[in-house]
């Protein structure tokens, strides 16, 4: 069976196409067609009618030779021209292309003057300061390559899980229809939603394996098959992320989705358990000496072994077995439990939107309220507000509330909090916002003790409502600052302050595992999406699935709270 290409498959494979072409050394006016071509085809209203009447090459920009590739795609699900030229170009140069100021011209200068194929060969290039005589190069670039391939090293195996999700939904709908597929789902560190993961993993039971194998390898997202068994088949898709599908027996899928789903640690406290109880478990099945037990599902597993059904992304070992034995786990907060939401900026600040704009998104998400947050004063690179334009953003804010009640509008700021722990404005402007989120924006470096102390002074500040992602990390990119956390969560229990977990997929900061612990303390979190523009609002499902990875409950969630109660909490004594 040909795999079915979508819209969305042919337009990235002809910026796939512009890329390798760049590469290839093309005149850059070929690759600019096919780029302008992808976009073209991302704004067609009527892509699929033009396709089926066979008028696409009637659209400005496509044309006849264009429409011929597409339409071998559709019908065969492969473009012999891209084939041809990914076997062209090292695959090499297409993984350079992720060094951040290496561009394809680059490359190829390298490729031409250094026979240069691989970011290693590039690695020694630079450290033998071969780059610095090449024209459009020089010591400076050369430095800047060499710190760019640091950087990749030490965080290439792992991605946002953000930036992997879509493009794993979309090859587990691959593999759902295809005939010979009986049940199929996403496992690994992806299914437990971990902040970031490393590939993409799936398994699949098929009533003919090498059928499902080989359509799997030709999939138009695979940019190339790294092994082929007859139950493992491992890709490197075209964003270059890896995927491994491994096809099983049906009766064997629940032990096996649970096997690969982990995670290492929460599988060896599982098998332990089983042991306990003179079972036997592992990827083919529970055993009792010789015989089989069987089970249809994963929930049947844990019921096997005397236990509730554990969520995947509550398998870590951090205590969900036991848990799971008396019947105690966390019934976990789901995205559909968000009544409002806090720490959004407006274009008063650094935010993209109105106002205005950012009460109409989250009426259409059906939220009840939400706390607007700009920046404060300090935060001149971001707009920070001064006193006036405070007062000003609130009579709009009046206004407003006056108009969509029963919809309300907190009046808030993301306040800095200063290096001596002081926060951004005088106490007569603080007492003026329905809540203050505090800040740590500047001197990132200050030593552990320091930087704690500065946090829990401003923790102790009675206009302090909450605490803004509490270690400042960016995930894959910078370190958290030093920070002794667990001293931070219990000065935000003794002082009945909330945290912050940022639903940002590059932050998500309070981290799941600091979450149970704050759960442990009492501490209420607030779910923020720390909005700057209206898609930022939707992405708040990151912060709930972070949220389900720390145990948390609708009611360990400030903005799970109905209007009125959070109204209450929010009015200050
Ligand atoms: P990742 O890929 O680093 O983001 O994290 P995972 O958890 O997806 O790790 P991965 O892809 O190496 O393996 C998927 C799951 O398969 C893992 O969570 C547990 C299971 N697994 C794989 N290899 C082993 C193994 O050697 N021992 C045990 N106990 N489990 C394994
Ligand atoms: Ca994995």
């Amino acid at each position: 069976m040909a795999p079915p290409v979508t819209r969305e498959d042919i337009s990235r494979i002809l910026d796939e196409i512009a890329l390798l072409l760049e590469l290839k050394g093309e005149n850059p006016f070929k690759s600019r067609a096919y780029q302008n071509a992808a976009r073209h085809i991302e704004s067609l209203d009527d892509f699929d009618s033009l396709v089926a009447e066979g008028k696409l090459s009637t659209v400005k920009g496509i044309g006849e030779a264009l429409t011929a590739k597409i339409m071998e795609l559709i019908t065969t699900g492969r473009l012999t021209y891209y084939e041809n030229l990914k076997a062209e170009i090292p695959p090499g140069h297409r993984e350079m292309l992720r060094i951040p100021s290496l561009g394809p011209r680059k490359i190829r200068t390298l490729f031409e003057r250094l026979q240069i194929e691989s970011i290693d060969e590039l690695e020694n290039a630079c450290k033998e300061d071969r780059l610095i005589n090449i024209p459009g190069f020089g010591k400076k670039t050369q430095e800047k390559i060499l710190a760019g391939i640091e950087h990749l090293k030490r965080y290439q195996q792992r991605h946002l899980y953000a930036d992997v999700i879509q493009e794993a939904e979309m090859l587990l709908d691959y593999v759902l229809k295809h005939p010979d597929t009986v049940s199929a789902n996403i496992a690994g560190s992806l299914r437990r939603g971990n902040e970031t993961v490393k590939d993409i993993d799936i398994i699949a039971s098929s009533r003919q394996a090498s059928a499902l194998g080989d359509y799997f390898a030709g999939l138009p997202l695979v940019q190339s098959v790294t092994a082929k068994g007859e139950t493992k088949v491992s890709v490197i898709l075209t964003s270059g992320i890896n995927s491994d599908l491994r096809i099983v027996e049906s009766d064997v899928f629940p032990y096996a989705l649970h096997h690969f789903t982990g995670s290492r640690e929460h599988n060896t406290a599982m098998r332990g358990r089983a042991k306990k109880m003179g079972l036997k478990m592992n990827e083919y099945g529970l055993f009792k000496g010789e015989a089989h037990i069987p089970c249809r599902n994963e929930k049947e597993i844990f019921r096997a072994l005397g236990l509730q059904y554990i969520p995947p992304e509550m398998r870590e070992n951090m205590g969900e077995i036991e848990a799971a034995e008396t019947s105690a786990l966390p019934h976990l907060i789901e995205e559909g439990d968000i009544r409002g939401l806090f720490h959004i900026h407006t274009s008063e600040s650094d935010g993209a939107s109105s106002l205005e704009a950012l009460v109409k998104k989250a009426k259409e998400m059906g939220l009840k309220y939400i706390g607007i947050s700009d920046h404060s004063q300090a935060a001149y690179y971001a707009g920070g507000l001064a006193p006036e334009t405070v007062k000003r953003q609130h009579e709009l804010i009046d206004t407003l509330n006056a108009r969509e009640t029963p919809f309300h509008i907190f009046k808030g700021i993301e306040a800095d909090i200063l290096p001596d722990g002081r926060l951004d404005y005088d106490d007569d402007v603080l007492s003026r916002f329905d809540f203050v989120i505090a800040a740590v924006h500047s001197y990132f470096n200050m030593p552990e003790t320091a930087m704690t102390d500065r946090i829990i002074k401003a923790l102790a500040n009675r206009h302090t409502t909450m605490l803004a992602h509490p270690t400042g990390r960016l995930l894959l990119a910078r370190e958290p600052y030093a920070v002794d956390i667990r001293a931070i969560i219990d000065s935000a229990a003794e002082n009945n302050k909330i945290l912050e977990l940022n639903a940002l997929p590059q932050r998500l900061d309070l981290d799941w595992r600091h979450c149970i612990y704050a759960k442990k303390k009492g501490v209420a979190i607030a779910i923020n999406p720390d909005a700057h523009h209206l898609d930022d609002m939707s992405a708040i499902r990151y912060g709930v699935n972070i949220a389900r990875k720390g145990w948390l409950e609708r009611r360990d969630c400030i903005n799970c709270l109905e209007l009125d109660k959070i109204r209450t909490l929010l009015i200050r004594p």
